[in-house]
């Protein structure tokens, strides 16, 4: 009896399961009926999956959510299943690859495209980072490729199974030819995976983006809004205009305040500073402890960040966003 997959028919998360599928002579098939936005937010389906997102696998001992997940239980119903690989090496590698493809491609295609398709607010800047964290993981992934066929041994794997359905919603959404054609291995890669047969049976004909698009001209208003309200008001502009656009006719929110901006002026000499940093070789610490200026530093405050990876840096002396 096949397995019932819940999602709709071009989910690019159900996919990965439904060629793992194909690759394993698994029966998988999609529910009947689904309706995005209805099927999954039923008492029912919550009870599979208390997110409300697809794709859920049913099995007979149960639901499985998260679409990698999913596409790794298909494949483990199949013994020694060539997907996995053939050593624990493989194995690591393959697992290696699929958190790469869920992290690096998959995240940042979607922090690039889903602003532009109105989901979120769109923020230029946070598109620019975006885009070169997209650029940076393809052009990683085209130098393996350049040397290797698959991304791990010599046939297809999860990983290829996985990666290729994240790069699918890039390639028909946002990644044209002007933008892939700086990563031609991955170019190659793509449209030989997407035209093995078992990927051509889940996934169809796909056609690459023609153009980027365009930045969503308003946000939609919200959603409590009444519509009395909603007339006085000009409908906010949440979205950032193009050079060529008008701005928006937003009120200037004032700007908040930076805590720090209260403390007195430093008494810091922030050459000197330097100075002392830029002539120790060897224990910056102990020379910093003993020397005048740190009376001085110890006077401003102790900031700590944050980055993106976890990692916490300690700051005496800047006060710019670190993005390592
Ligand atoms: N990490 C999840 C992502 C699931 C996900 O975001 N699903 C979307 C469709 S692709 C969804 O169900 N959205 C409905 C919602 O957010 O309510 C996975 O890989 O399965």
């Amino acid at each position: 009896m096949a397995l019932v997959l819940h999602a709709g028919s071009g989910n690019k998360n159900a996919f990965k399961a439904l060629i793992a599928a194909e690759y394993s002579s698994i029966k998988v098939e999609l529910v009947k009926d689904f309706q995005m936005g209805v099927s999954n937010k039923t008492p029912e389906f919550l009870k599979m999956n208390p997110i409300g997102k697809v794709p859920v696998l049913e099995t007979p001992d149960g639901p499985v959510f998260e679409s990698n997940a999913i596409a790794r239980y298909v494949t483990r119903l199949k013994d020694d299943n060539p997907l996995y690989g053939s050593s624990l090496i493989d194995y690591a590698h393959i697992e290696q690859w699929m958190d790469f493809a869920a992290t690096e491609v998959d995240a940042s295609i979607g922090k690039w495209l889903y602003p532009r398709m109105g989901f979120y607010p769109y923020a230029a800047v946070s598109e620019e980072t975006a885009i070169a964290a997209l650029k940076r993981a393809l052009g990683s992934l085209n130098t393996h490729l350049a040397l290797n066929t698959f991304l791990v041994g010599h046939s297809v794997t999860l990983a290829d199974i996985v990666l290729t359905c994240n790069l699918y919603l890039g390639f028909i959404r946002i990644l044209t030819k002007s933008f892939t054609s700086e990563f031609p291995h991955v170019e190659r890669y793509f449209w030989t995976m997407v035209n093995q047969p078992n990927f051509k049976k889940v996934i169809g004909d796909v056609k690459q983006a023609e153009a980027v698009p365009p930045v969503p001209k308003k946000a939609a208003p919200a959603k409590e809004q009444k519509p009395k309200e909603a007339k006085k008001e000009a409908p906010k502009e949440t979205l950032k205009p193009k050079a060529d656009e008008k701005p928006a006719e937003e009120e200037p929110k004032p700007k908040p305040k930076n805590p720090l901006d209260l403390l007195p002026p430093s008494k810091m000499i922030l050459d000197d500073w330097k100075r002392l940093y830029s002539n120790t070789k060897t224990n910056f610490r102990e020379v910093a402890i003993k020397a005048p200026i740190y009376f001085q530093v110890s006077g401003i405050c102790m900031t700590q960040r944050a980055t993106p990876c976890g990692s916490v840096i300690t700051s005496t002396m800047m006060r710019t966003p670190c993005l390592l």
